[in-house]
């Protein structure tokens, strides 16, 4: 099997369009698998990696945060899981040889995707001030350079310490721990763009910013509801437990502007039903909503509970909650009207809607960013918690809350403190266990770092994981403001954007990735932890030989850098913390509730639940003591005449901002990205045939405009006014301060844009 990377850029960005698919997963999502992890690592290694996947003594799958079942299965692994371990157990390279080869301005011209297909960081790489070329550079001059630039600060606060969501918990720790010590809470990360809104609204209203339900309770629930997620594509194994869920009996009511194939119909390919039969329907209602509809939908259908005789659960209403009187006042002014407009829904099926809730028990909300990032997102996730409160659909079985999160580790670094808001408990337990003052006053999150930036109040950037200037808003901001920074440093698995597009001075520092053996200095193996969306943690081993010997893994250099940066004055044993992640562990255990006998709890197979008091006492930690019902300004975005709104999400063909390849199987597309999907009405209207050209040009509120060049455009069955293109091709369209009321993130879901005609056809 070849290992070779594609020499030259291969985006034809020359879409081929067909028909939507009906249904999902089955033969075609394994045969794709295969083919994508055969040709990055070959047969052998495809084997021996992909049956390691989410097994007790094997690695966490570096794809989603989707919860293992307590018995995995044999191959406990989707397609887009294979693909996301493909891409980082692949045997493709990048030496220094590739970057005495290509100039930083070359790569820079690169698409994402063939950055990707380069293969695996092996050497740490300098980017000197003024230089083309980056070069070698040992371990110890590389981090003696942060080390200089960090100690030259005027202020802690002029750093930045950003993390994407695949670090493991004991880097995750060791990381926060280092940024506090050093003096700043400037710790931005990947939940700030993703689920920050889930946890603001959870926090405020239930006292813990997570999910509520289990995996078993999928099985307990008389309705799913899913609402703004395409688990088809971004949670394929969810679509397994929404088979079993249907199987015992559970209804499945979608929201979505967009029919999604995975929600239609699954072909489970672990069941001969599955492979050769008719797969299972898994939607029995679908409200096709518009974006940013929901809250309002929500609102309705609490104003319709509130009307109907005993439809409200009045016992946990009085024992458990508060601002009941509050909320109701507000949810009965709700009209249809706006109930209508808002969602695009008609009368009729909100009222299905209702029935379909009414003769269910115990209800379970699942979401994903079709809620999170929008202006109104945490007023709309509110709703949904005032919603399952009416009916007492909080801490018992089969009912709950289940924001289904995204990167592997996303819920587990935000455990460990990575939050640029700590709570005083967090720092009080760091100041207690490890003797240093930390700083109180809350730093900045990933909107605010780039405004920082932007105007010189962070000078020094570093990331562990990610790809910073490709996954924020306003790219061409953003791509200006790290280009003030006077060191960018990232410590990564693949080459990125981000390692192109830098601050004066740049780094690349290479790392081990999950599926790879992490050895003590002493020989033996380390394992680390991580922690799913449901707050079941666990350990995760890697056994496949690193991608080079020169990599570390990134708690040793997170370890190493802050002994170089704090030097003698720090009392932290970070050698020992390196040499041994138990000794981290011990630590967690005496700063992080839940983790006490840390290190005995996660020898056992499957890991531990982390407490949950609403899930699993119906307490809540809230400041009222009791679940606050919430009683927001009902609000949803207006388009003006001619303007359609645009959504920006992910093809079936990447993760984030790495591109597996061109396709987007489900939707019908093949061979390229640059496609703008649009309802056959609106396209008309706006005199855009399927297959003509057009420049999407984002129209904020300040008159400022942003325009993407080139887009096919692509006659789709998605909700009248709504648009959709694929992110990150379209985040240069996000204006920086678009975004969530209380939660910041990026309303990279709903952005008001125009169309207009080209013949221009990118590539
Ligand atoms: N293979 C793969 N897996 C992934 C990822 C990946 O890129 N690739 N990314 C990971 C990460 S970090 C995350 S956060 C998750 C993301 O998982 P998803 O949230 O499923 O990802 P998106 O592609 O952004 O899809 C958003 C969905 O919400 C719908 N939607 C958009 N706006 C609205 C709205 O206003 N209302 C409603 N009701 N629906 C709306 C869209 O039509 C779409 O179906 O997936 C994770 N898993
Ligand atoms: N327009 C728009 N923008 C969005 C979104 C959207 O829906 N629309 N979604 C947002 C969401 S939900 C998220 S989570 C963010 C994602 O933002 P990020 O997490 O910053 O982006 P990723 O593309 O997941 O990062 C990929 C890079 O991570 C590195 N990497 C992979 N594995 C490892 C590892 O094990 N260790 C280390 N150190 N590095 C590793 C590789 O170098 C790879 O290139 O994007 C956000 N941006
Ligand atoms: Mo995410």
């Amino acid at each position: 099997m070849s290992a070779k990377p594609p020499a030259s850029d291969p985006v034809q960005d020359a879409p081929q369009v067909g028909a939507p698919k009906e249904s999902s997963v089955g033969l075609p999502a394994i045969t794709h698998a295969l083919r994508t992890a055969q040709q990055q690592m070959g047969l052998r290694r495809t084997a021996l990696t992909l049956l390691r996947v989410n097994q007790h003594d094997g690695f966490d799958c570096p794809g989603c945060a989707w919860p293992e079942p307590g018995k995995p299965h044999t191959a406990e692994f989707c397609e887009n899981g294979a693909k996301a371990v493909a891409e980082e157990a692949t045997l493709r390279r990048i030496t220094p040889a590739f970057f005495a080869e290509h100039s930083v301005a070359d790569l820079r011209e690169r698409s994402g995707y063939w950055l990707g297909q380069q293969g695996r960081l092996t050497e740490p790489m300098y980017l000197a001030e003024g230089a083309t070329h980056y070069t070698p550079i040992g371990w110890d001059a590389a981090l003696d350079l942060i080390a200089g630039e960090l100690n030259a600060l005027d202020s802690p606060d002029e750093a930045a310490f950003y993390t994407s969501g695949r670090t493991s918990n004991e880097a995750a720790f060791v990381y926060q721990l280092f940024a506090r010590e050093f003096g700043t809470n400037n710790l931005p990360d990947c939940s700030n763009m993703c689920h920050e809104s889930s946890s603001y609204a959870l926090g405020d209203t239930l006292g813990i910013g997570k999910g509520s339900v289990l995996l078993d309770d999928l099985e307990k629930a008389d309705l799913i509801i899913v609402a703004g997620q395409n688990p088809g594509t971004n949670h394929p194994r969810m679509l397994t437990a929404l088979e079993g869920a249907k199987h015992a009996g559970a209804k499945i009511m979608t929201i979505n502007p967009l029919p999604e194939a995975g929600l239609r119909n699954f072909h489970n390919p672990q069941t001969p039903r599955g492979l050769a039969g008719p797969g299972t329907d898994l939607t029995d209602l679908f409200l096709q909503i518009r974006l940013g509809g929901d809250q309002a939908l929500f609102r309705i259908l609490n104003k319709l509970l509130l009307e109907r005789d005993g439809a409200t659960d009045d016992a946990f209403i009085r024992d458990h909650t508060h601002g009941f009187q509050d909320f109701a006042t507000a949810t009965r002014a709700t009209t249809w009207d706006q109930a209508l407009e808002a969602t695009g829904l008609t009368r009729e099926n909100i009222e299905a809607a209702l029935e379909l809730i009414l003769a269910s028990r115990s209800i379970i909300v699942c979401w994903a960013m079709g809620l999170t990032q929008h202006k109104n997102s945490v007023p709309t996730i509110q709703e949904i918690v005032n919603f399952l409160l009416l009916r007492g659909n909080i801490g018992r079985p089969g009912a709950g809350v289940c924001p289904v999160r995204g990167h592997s580790n996303v819920q587990g670094d935000r455990t460990m403190g990575i939050c640029e808001r700590p709570t005083p408990q967090l720092l009080d337990a760091l100041e207690r266990e490890f003797g240093f003052t930390p700083p109180r006053e809350h730093g900045l999150d990933t909107v605010e770092t780039i405004r920082a930036l932007r105007d010189g109040r962070v000078k020094v950037f570093l990331a562990v994981g990610g790809n910073f200037v490709s996954a924020t808003p306003d790219s061409a901001v953003t791509e200006t403001a790290l280009a003030g920074a006077r060191l960018t440093v990232q410590v990564s698995t693949k080459l990125n954007r981000s390692h192109c597009v830098t601050g004066r001075r740049a780094l690349i520092l290479p790392t081990l990735g999950r599926t790879e053996r992490d050895r003590r200095p002493d020989g033996g193996d380390q394992f680390v932890t991580v922690e799913d969306s449901m707050g079941m943690v666990h350990a995760s081993r890697g056994r496949l030989a690193p991608a080079g010997p020169h990599l570390r893994s990134e708690t040793a250099i997170l370890c190493a850098l802050a002994r170089r940066v704090l030097g003698p004055g720090s009392t932290t044993p970070w050698e020992e913390f390196a040499a041994d992640y138990d000794r981290i562990r011990d630590r967690i255990a005496r700063v992080v509730p839940g983790f006490d006998d840390f290190n005995t709890k996660v020898a056992r197979p499957g890991g531990f639940a982390l407490p949950h008091p609403p899930r699993d006492s119906r307490t809540f930690p809230t400041t009222t003591g009791k679940a606050n019902f919430t009683a927001e300004p009902l609000t949803w975005p207006r388009v003006p005449e001619g303007r359609l709104l645009l959504q920006t999400l992910r093809s079936h063909d990447q993760y984030n901002t790495t591109i597996y390849g061109l396709d987007d199987r489900y939707r019908g597309i093949k061979g390229g990205r640059r496609v703008v999907f649009v309802h056959p009405d609106d396209a008309r209207r706006l005199g855009l045939d399927d297959g003509t050209y057009a420049d999407l040009t984002s129209e904020w509120t300040d008159g400022t405009e942003r325009t993407a060049p080139g887009f096919r455009v692509v006659h789709y069955p998605t909700a009248p006014g709504c648009a959709a293109a694929y992110y990150p091709e379209t985040n240069v369209l996000v204006p920086l301060d678009a975004t969530a009321k209380t939660s910041n993130t990026p309303t990279s879901k709903s952005i008001v844009i125009r169309l207009t005609p080209t013949s221009r056809h990118t590539t």
